[in-house]
């Protein structure tokens, strides 16, 4: 019994360790240790290359290395599997990460603090009224695990808390709104929209040119999930015009964000290196453990994405 490690853009070595020290009965490999393909029962995966996952014959469980599916669910070698269960990766770690981040520049716009960072290097004291803290509305879009979460914390943090999801959830003390006729509404009337949406083919550029337009002016817009949820012209734009105030940006439609684009420059926009939430072998792994000791044991790993 083995489980393969194909991960490409973090460092295989913290897996490894953990991997091999919780599941001692199993051999680790990484791709190019694979002797005989049918002794991996388990693929541990991260943007790995495509068509590969074919090649074992007794594969039991996919599990992805992150909690965003978008580029497995590309794979073709899917289609030559079947029922393998595909098994996203939910660290409440990495839930606890992304949810500093949302908070953090929410927090960040509400009060302004760029305001008082150029004041006091210019040695300048003064306040300004800002909007307390129960009237600022933060919506989160999507209703996902993450999602949840965050819109849990907005709540907790005294903020006005809202979401918006494709289908209805009941969340306590938070406004969620429910389906695509209900979205401009919501972005009408948010302060700040903490994009949560999983990439597929439903949501590639939902928040376009047309839905920045109907964003108050005051707006701001965090994006922890994919880049290409938003359409990188229209948000751009959107921001050179003024239509919205400003972004924290953790993620691009390419990666590493392209040198020329304008987004760097402009100074109501921030930009970070997807590290929002970033995942850590060292507690994501147990995770990883955890449901590889459930399938063994016969019951159902979680949450299961998809099944091939
Ligand atoms: C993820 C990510 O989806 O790191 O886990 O983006």
């Amino acid at each position: 019994m083995a489980i393969l490690l194909n991960v490409v853009g973090y460092e295989n070595a913290p897996w490894v360790e953990v991997l091999q020290r919780e599941l001692p009965t199993f051999k680790v490999l990484e791709p190019h240790q694979v002797e005989d393909p049918a002794e991996i029962t388990y693929a541990a995966i991260w943007q790995h290359p495509y068509n590969d996952l074919q090649r074992y014959p007794n594969l039991k469980g996919i599990m992805n290395l992150g909690a965003g599916a978008d580029h497995i669910d590309q794979d073709p070698a899917l289609e030559h599997l079947s029922g393998v269960p595909v098994v996203r990766l939910i660290d409440p770690d990495v839930g606890i990460d992304m949810a500093h981040y949302a908070l953090y520049w929410a927090m960040h716009f509400q009060r302004d603090y760029e305001l008082y960072r150029h004041q006091s290097q210019a040695r300048k004291w003064g306040r300004t009224m800002r909007p307390r803290a129960c009237d600022w509305r933060i919506t989160v879009l999507g209703l996902g695990r993450i999602g949840r979460f965050i819109a849990e914390q907005v709540r907790l943090t005294g903020f006005v808390s809202q979401a918006w999801n494709r289908s209805p959830q009941e969340l306590p003390g938070v406004e969620v709104f429910a389906g695509y006729d209900q979205l401009d509404n919501v972005l009408a009337n948010s302060d700040v929209v903490v994009n949560c949406l999983p990439l597929n083919q439903e949501t590639k550029g939902l928040l376009d040119d047309e839905r920045f337009k109907v964003m108050p002016n005051s707006a701001y817009l965090i994006n922890i999930s994919r880049g290409a949820v938003v359409n990188e012209q229209a948000i751009t734009h959107a921001l050179q015009a003024g239509q919205i105030a400003g972004a924290a940006l953790d993620c691009f439609e390419q990666e590493p964000l392209n040198e020329s684009s304008p987004l760097w420059d402009m100074p109501n926009v921030y930009v970070t290196p997807h590290m929002s939430g970033a995942t850590f072998a060292r507690s994501a792994a147990l995770v990883v453990v955890e449901n590889i000791n459930k399938m063994e044991r016969g019951e159902a790993p979680s949450p299961i994405h998809r099944m091939t």
